[in-house]
């Protein structure tokens, strides 16, 4: 069949929106079409050839939301006409990781998925007979897409997907850091580096939680007005502060319970750990750090009990937990609807990337 796709045909160029070639699913896999993407950073981190394992020409964006349209054999779980969202983080609950229960990274599928492949080692994408590879195995800038099974979450039928299909990266990874990775408790004090799309989520998780003091860093001030929305209680500006480690713990009283990075910036992951309440202070690394950087920090951070700890996609288990999430939202417990700032259609996506950069969006939508 043919689609209608924004691919990234080289690095650090714009989109181009082309009509593909895209074969049906095969046994284990679905066809869906995506109703409408979000625009996370990390597409325009990979776009702009800093991720490590880009792929290019490849159809970018893993926020999405869809209906089933087809299923290849074997398939149970979904069936056409059912609501869902891909994972970019798989559940097949079959694997050493998933079995575990002590991780959400199911590993069924990820090496052929950091190939921008489909688990028998091919593309469905085509265009002009080259092949267009997927992207951490959902390619959601496509208006049909095709997903293993393991990789859709199916979702209640009255979420509006202009809204859920944040819960596909951005809410859940947010969110999900606080309540799964931090596990954070009432009365602890939480510091936030970095107020964009998922910074703003796991603001709301810590007023969500019970936390105390919800302390964001930000170096672009209107990040304040934002901040607050979500449960933020002190504001601090990096740039109009001398020592901003020191000025932290000296508001949490000795260092944050829980801090987090959603900047991706390795100099702000070693202040976010070094704002951590010595003897327990735990600093959670959200942000996707640039190929060939490295964290670092005095070994003796650590000596003195500060805690460093990474998390993706939030924890979540996404099938089990992304349903759940999209009733949280239908519930009224956590809010979409004020960080989606700007909605386009696809043939307007190169837009999202410069409102983004610009600071001026948290999060722009693609509806198709
Ligand atoms: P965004 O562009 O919406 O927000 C980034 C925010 O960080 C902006 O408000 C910006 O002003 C702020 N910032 C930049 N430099 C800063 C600095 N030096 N100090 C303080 N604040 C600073 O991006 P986003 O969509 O919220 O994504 C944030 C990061 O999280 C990205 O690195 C993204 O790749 C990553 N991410 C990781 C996961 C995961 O599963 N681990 C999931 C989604 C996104
Ligand atoms: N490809 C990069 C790493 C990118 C990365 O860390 N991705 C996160 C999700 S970001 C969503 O916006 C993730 O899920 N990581 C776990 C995984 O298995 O990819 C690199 O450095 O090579
Ligand atoms: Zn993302």
């Amino acid at each position: 069949m043919k689609t209608r796709a924004a691919v990234a045909f080289e690095a650090k160029k714009p989109l181009e929106i082309v009509e593909l070639d895209l074969e049906g699913p095969k046994a284990g896999e679905v066809l869906v079409e995506i109703m409408a993407t979000g625009i996370c950073h990390t597409d325009a981190y990979t776009l702009d050839g800093l991720d490590s394992e880009g792929i290019f020409p490849s159809i970018l964006g893993h926020e999405g939301a869809g209906i089933v349209r087809e299923v290849g054999a074997g398939v149970t779980s979904v069936k056409p006409g059912d609501h869902v969202i891909p994972l970019y983080t798989p559940e097949c609950r079959q694997c050493k990781s998933c079995l575990s229960g002590k991780t959400n990274l199911c590993t069924a599928i990820r090496a052929t998925q950091g190939k921008g492949l489909m688990p028998d080692g091919t593309s469905r994408f085509s265009y002009k007979g080259q092949t267009i590879y997927h992207y951490m195995g959902c390619s959601t800038f496509s208006n049909f897409t095709v997903l293993p099974e393991i990789a859709v979450a199916k979702i209640r039928t009255d979420a509006p997907f202009d809204k859920a299909c944040y819960v596909g990266c951005g809410v859940t990874t947010g969110v999900g850091a606080v309540t799964n990775t931090a596990k954070v408790q009432v009365g602890d004090n939480v510091v936030v580096f970095g107020l964009g799309g998922i910074g703003l989520n796991v603001l709301q998780g810590a007023k969500m939680a019970g936390a105390d003091k919800i302390i964001g860093v930000d170096i672009n001030d209107s990040k304040e007005e934002w901040g607050r929305k979500f449960g933020m209680t002190h504001f601090v500006n990096p740039k109009k502060t001398k020592d901003v480690v020191a000025h932290l713990v000296e508001l949490t009283d000795g260092g944050a319970d829980y801090s987090f990075d959603c900047t991706g910036n390795t100099d702000v992951m070693r202040q976010a750990l070094e704002c951590c309440h010595r003897g327990w202070g735990t600093s959670i690394i959200i942000g996707v750090a640039e190929a060939g950087k490295e964290i670092s920090t005095r070994p003796f951070q650590l000596v003195t009990g500060r805690n460093w700890r990474g998390t993706a996609f939030g924890g979540a288990k996404g099938r089990t937990d992304v349903p759940k999430i999209v009733d949280w939202y239908m519930n009224g417990k956590i809010q979409i609807d004020p960080m989606i700032t700007h909605v386009m259609k696809l043939d307007k996506i190169n837009d999202a990337f410069d409102l983004m950069h610009s600071g001026e969006s948290i999060r722009s939508v693609v509806v198709y």
